[in-house]
């Protein structure tokens, strides 16, 4: 065993003594600022709308990813035995939750050799389970870099038992490629070890090592996505991280690369953070407002192996969960925690390849990937509805008795043009019935996991695309709309993340600013729309001269809904009423309806007048 830290020698040493010298001498404030783009009045940092860009579309499809916890804790397989022979129980909490003391941990960190790691054995499970991406921690809380950072010795090239030629991330990043698999890397923000991390006044110093990791990461990895955590207030240590270093972190990792997605931990899991919303070991009752989402889940009960857990899900839960997730809109992301030796438990392997089969079978991986919420018909009781086109998937988890019906609540006029069961050439009698149709199978279930009836739809009738050009707007250098506009001109759409430093144009300071659109919204179907603005500060919204929205208390970050009727193809007059106060500032416009799944109003549906 040969536990490596970076070899200090005379030179490392003199070296080392000059930048703590240096470093002491220089007060923590004046630490450099970390890198980023210079932004200012006329930014607006929303570049594009997650719900329909090109950039997140590859997120949008898979629906399914295999999150992979995996780091020093990994080595202690769950169980702390205390030098008083008390055994101490956690997985990836453990130093914490067991007050394993720095040098205890670092010890048996020194051990760590994950020999056994085999990405493309990794990778191969979660193609065969279905799931099309991969999230693994490249830096958990304990601080423990997962690759051979520059930043510190504290990784798993050197400090380990590890073959210090290896490098699982790059092995992973390989495999994953060759798999034609998107890889992401998860990375706390809280972080246990960086001796500059828990005072507010070194905590700069903290944030420069951190964007040195993530440019390591971005650069050397090219990951497809970034899952931040531990972005949290929390104390022991302190964490000083703050919205505005959440807006500098996004600005900056989108310099790195544009195309990068992330999660809303990139902040403070607010509406406006990141890319989409991160609810944990939950699935919300219906589709989330305002922002994608991504349920992520463990399979047992702990994240990183513990190797008495054995409460696994089943894998009629997975698949259950699974449909439940993408029929609000949602995706996956269903965890392993490989062993100490770089190994996925086999439990997890047995009910992922399971769950994988079902989706392999008969095209019932329709109803999830490529799939997604519709507004067309009700959440069932007896499983889930999801939409691909102009199929219906109804993933069927309780089979009705005999000649017994399954009712579909239609919300808006459609036809059912034909029903056939996934795997099955049973007949299902679809009859119009109360508020939508009742759909009676003629012979049994196809499996013990869900049964699929695709049901192929002619959707309500659409009015042509418009061809609009967007909203005319005018914007002042006050918060009441008070004298003339200083600035008008026509916005393409509504999706304004001007965050702290930004703000509708370089004559328009970052604070105490207000913008009024007006012109005319033209819906594609006669539906009831919702129409959503994320905003921070105000919000007023009017449409054909009536309110629609009134969120006129200052407020951070928050969502606001308003439900109207809308006539395809007319032009229904809309004004916007929008007022940054201080701080950070937002504005979008969305809207859905039972025909439209939600999307930042697209510009050809804006005009002007
Ligand atoms: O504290 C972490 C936890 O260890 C785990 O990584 C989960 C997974 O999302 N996130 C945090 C708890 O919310």
């Amino acid at each position: 065993m040969h536990s490596r830290t970076r070899p200090a020698g005379l030179l490392g040493t003199l070296l080392l003594l000059g930048a703590l010298l240096l470093a002491a001498g220089t007060p923590p404030a004046a630490a450099k600022a970390p890198p980023g783009p210079v932004a200012g009045p006329g930014t607006n940092h929303a570049t594009d709308d997650p719900f329909t860009s090109d950039r997140t579309s590859w997120w949008r499809q898979d629906r399914f990813g295999m999150f992979i916890h995996f780091g020093a804790y990994s080595n202690l397989e769950g169980e702390y035995t205390r030098p008083d022979g008390t055994v101490c129980r956690n997985a990836e909490w453990i130093k914490r939750e067991c007050r394993i003391p720095d040098d205890a941990y670092e010890k048996q960190a020194a051990t760590f050799n994950p020999a056994d790691f085999d990405a493309q054995a990794i990778v191969k499970a979660a193609k065969d389970a279905g799931q099309r991406y991969i999230v693994i921690t490249s830096k958990h809380h304990d601080g423990y870099a997962m690759w051979p950072t520059k930043q510190n010795s504290w990784n798993l090239r050197d400090h380990s038992s590890f073959d210090p030629h290896r490098d699982i991330l790059a092995e992973l990043k390989k495999a994953s490629d060759a798999a034609g698999i998107k890889l992401g890397f998860y990375y706390s923000i809280w972080d246990w070890h960086d001796p500059d991390f828990a005072d507010p006044a070194t905590f700069p110093r903290y944030k420069k090592r951190m964007y040195g990791q993530l440019k390591e990461l971005v650069q050397n990895y090219d990951p497809a996505l970034l899952w931040f955590d531990g972005e949290w207030d929390a104390d022991n240590p302190t964490n000083a991280w703050s919205r505005r270093d959440g807006a500098d972190l996004q600005a900056y990792l989108h310099d790195l690369n544009p195309d990068l997605i992330v999660n809303n931990r990139v902040g403070k899991r607010e509406v406006a953070d990141g890319d989409f919303g991160t609810p944990e070991q939950e699935i919300p009752a219906e589709p989330v407002d305002g922002q994608l989402w991504e349920s992520c889940m463990t399979l047992n009960d702990h994240w990183g192996f513990a190797k008495y857990d054995t409460h696994w899900k089943s894998p009629a839960t997975v698949v259950r969960n699974l449909l439940d997730v993408v029929s609000r809109g949602g995706n996956y992301l269903l965890n392993v925690g490989p062993d100490k030796r770089g190994r996925i438990p086999r439990p997890s392997v047995d009910r992922l390849r399971e769950t994988g089969r079902w989706l392999g079978s008969h095209g019932q991986g329709d109803a999830v990937h490529g799939a997604g919420h519709t507004g067309l018909v009700a959440d069932p009781a007896w499983g889930a509805v999801s939409r691909r086109g102009n199929d219906l998937y109804a993933s069927v988890t309780s089979w009705p008795e005999a000649g017994r019906p399954l009712h579909l609540t239609a919300k808006s006029p459609f036809t059912i043009t034909s029903a056939q069961v996934a795997g099955s050439s049973q007949k299902v009698r679809v009859t119009p019935a109360g508020d939508g149709f009742d759909l009676t199978p003629s012979g049994a279930a196809t499996g013990p996991l869900a049964s699929v009836i695709r049901l192929a739809i002619r959707p309500p009738a659409a009015a042509p695309a418009g061809t609009g050009k967007g909203l005319t707007a005018q914007s002042w250098a006050n918060d009441s709309f008070t004298g003339p506009p200083a600035v008008t001109g026509v916005d393409a759409t509504v999706n304004k993340s001007y965050r702290f430093d930004g703000s509708p144009d370089p004559k328009i300071p970052a604070d105490h600013f207000s913008t009024r659109w007006t012109g005319s919204i033209e819906p594609r179907f006669d539906e009831t729309y919702t129409l959503s603005t994320v905003s921070d500060d105000t919000v007023r919204v009017w449409l054909d001269g009536k309110p629609v929205i009134d969120s006129s208390t200052p407020h951070g970050p928050k969502v606001d809904k308003g439900t109207v009727t809308l006539k395809a193809g007319h032009r229904h007059s809309l004004r916007i009423d929008y007022t940054e106060v201080t701080g950070e500032a937002h504005m979008k416009l969305l809207w859905s309806s039972p025909s439209q799944s939600q999307q930042i109003v697209p510009q050809r549906q804006l005009y002007a007048r």
